[in-house]
């Protein structure tokens, strides 16, 4: 199936019946065949778009695309903190998606992250970033793909044709179909200390529009300048409140609360919680 009718109002792990997931990485270039003028013109068509069921990836980049970044448009929702990115909600979308701009202080980093099972997409707004892409590492799996591991499973005791189990998306050492996902992460609870494997990176300039889920991979976000700020406005499919970070030199998981700094343009008072001591947003 064609990007173009990958579904992306649902989590990555529930489009996968219909969709190639290598194919889910637009990285051709976009056709510009639309100018949206002003950022509440993006999110006035954002919201159309999203009130169908069936939502295409493409039409999504292509609507960000469209907006040429305005500082007058986002400067009320860009708050920075000293320490740390910051996480601005801008429009919570009806549930189904929400909007928010990141402001990136100069050398600010995100930590190696996961999306939750969710689809995002992110346009720079100001200044630039670099996107380091990491494999999984060995002893955890996103949802998706444990997802594709049970349908092979369930495959292969229908038909007992090992074939059919495409072999791609399971782990080798499963021996195919003996051991579903989530059996299997238990079986390798023991960590194999394994620095965590960078497969690309990527700058981004103004304007550029990127998209990464589970099954693409994980990312840091990295603010690459000494001096200048950044801000990029990310949309994330269905909404999260939790991702998971990994540690770089283990590829340890941890399940990190995601909080956001202002809303619609308000800073939020916030209450230290033991959770917040974990380093850095997402
Ligand atoms: N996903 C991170 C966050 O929402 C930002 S990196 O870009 O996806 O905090
Ligand atoms: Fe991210």
């Amino acid at each position: 199936m064609e990007i173009e009718t990958a579904n992306c109002k649902t989590k990555v792990s529930e489009c996968i019946d219909n969709v190639d997931l290598e194919r889910l990485s637009v990285d051709r270039p976009l056709k510009l065949d639309v100018e949206i003028t002003g950022l509440d013109k993006l999110i006035e068509e954002l919201h159309k778009v999203f009130s169908h069921s069936h939502v295409n990836i493409q039409d999504v980049q292509k609507l960000m695309l469209g907006y040429k970044s305005d500082p007058k448009d986002w400067r009320k929702y860009a708050k920075y903190d000293r320490f740390r990115y910051t996480r601005n909600l801008v429009d919570e979308g009806n549930g189904a998606f929400n909007i928010m701009i990141l402001c990136w202080g100069p050398g600010h980093a995100s930590a190696i992250h996961d999306h939750a099972d969710s689809h995002c997409f992110m346009k720079l707004l100001s200044g630039s970033l670099e996107e380091v892409r990491y494999d999984w590492p060995d002893n955890v799996q996103p949802e998706v793909i444990k997802k594709m591991k049970r349908k092979a499973k369930r495959c292969c005791l229908e038909s007992e044709d090992l074939e059919k189990s495409d072999a791609k998306y399971t782990n080798g050492d499963t021996g195919n179909c003996q051991i579903d996902g989530d059996d299997f992460d238990e079986f390798r609870e023991n960590y194999d200390i394994k620095s965590m494997k960078e497969v690309g990176r990527t700058r981004m300039e103004i304007d550029d529009v990127c998209y990464i889920n589970d099954a693409l991979g994980l990312h840091r976000m990295e603010n690459p300048s000494h001096v200048d700020g950044a801000v990029s406005l990310h949309l994330y499919c269905p909404p999260f409140k939790s991702c998971r970070v990994f540690d770089a030199h283990t590829g340890k998981p941890t399940e990190v609360k995601v909080t956001f700094w202002s809303m619609y343009g308000k800073k939020i008072k916030r209450v230290l919680e033991a959770s917040d001591m974990v380093d850095g947003q997402q």
